[in-house]
């Protein structure tokens, strides 16, 4: 992570990183959802009122690591993948963790939005935080988006209120339901590749989609080693299918420890063990 980078997610709470993933990447993870079409789902999260409502339902496809193979193996080799661990080092420090199972995020237009939502600085929250000490940035889970298809701005998907992970007084209502001041609302636009990390203490949520084409964000979220923030996957124990990943991408899905525990190396594939518990 380069200085104009950290300079930019310190001050906007949120990061756009472009051509993170290359063509064919790109091409392989949207071919395993078209082949597993029938596995998407409407997301549990729905609008509740304001201008993030719309006709149509948010997709959503999930459990993607256990899917058949090949079409897991794009989403296991993104586990760990060597352009990122730079970033999640330099947020979470040494010995990051998947926090819960992947999903993708999709609709086309009509798509209804999500209301505005994240912890800010406003009171002190253990899981969604936002520190600055000591040279070092930390942050409590944060989330890396991956953009399988083009968004522009106003096309709608993911919105980020720029420096509101540092905000110290509560949001009000009517932003939050993007109703009123929508111009400190940022529709991040996006090419397909791209990657947009953003920290949950951030005020994020989704705008309804407008475009023609189809929406296509991929969401991996990661904790620091010590902490899990949604219950339900990967919080007490590892996968029945954990020996068919590599050592680095075994250790993004141990559960929340600090002791002994294997920390993903820079080429993403190996760990290395510490014999003291704070590298
Ligand atoms: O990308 C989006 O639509 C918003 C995702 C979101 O709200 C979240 O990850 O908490």
């Amino acid at each position: 992570m380069n200085e104009k980078e950290k300079f930019l997610y310190d001050l906007q709470g949120f990061l756009v990183v472009k051509n993170f993933l290359n063509e064919e990447e790109v091409q392989a993870f949207n071919e395993a959802f078209e082949a597993n079409g029938d596995k998407r789902g409407d997301d549990p999260n729905q609008a509740t009122g304001g201008n993030m409502d719309g006709p149509v339902r948010r997709g959503i496809f999930n459990g993607m690591l256990s899917w058949e193979k090949p079409w897991c193996l794009p989403f296991r080799d993104l586990l760990a993948h060597p352009k990122n661990v730079p970033y999640l080092d330099t947020l979470l420090g040494r010995g990051w963790k998947m926090d819960h199972s992947p999903f993708m995020l999709t609709g086309g237009k009509g798509t209804e939005g999500l209301r505005i939502h994240g912890a800010t600085s406003a009171r002190f929250n253990g899981s969604a935080y936002y520190t600055f000490a000591n040279g070092m940035m930390r942050c409590g889970m944060i989330v890396c988006q991956f953009q399988l298809s083009d968004v522009a701005e106003g096309d709608g998907g993911l919105c980020v209120i720029p420096g509101s992970h540092k905000a110290n007084f509560k949001c009000p209502e009517e932003i939050l339901l993007w109703e009123d001041h929508q111009e400190i609302v940022y529709n991040v636009p996006s090419k397909a590749g791209d990657m947009i990390i953003f920290n949950e203490a951030t005020l994020h949520g989704t705008i309804p989609w407008t475009a023609e084409h189809e929406r296509r964000s991929l969401l991996y979220r990661y904790s620091p080693k010590y902490l899990h923030f949604a219950g339900g996957t990967y919080e007490t124990k590892q996968p029945e299918w954990v020996s068919e990943l590599t050592e680095a991408q075994q250790a993004v899905l141990e559960p929340p420890y600090i002791y002994n525990r294997p920390l993903v190396a820079e080429d993403g594939e190996t760990v290395d063990r510490p014999r003291s518990h704070m590298p």
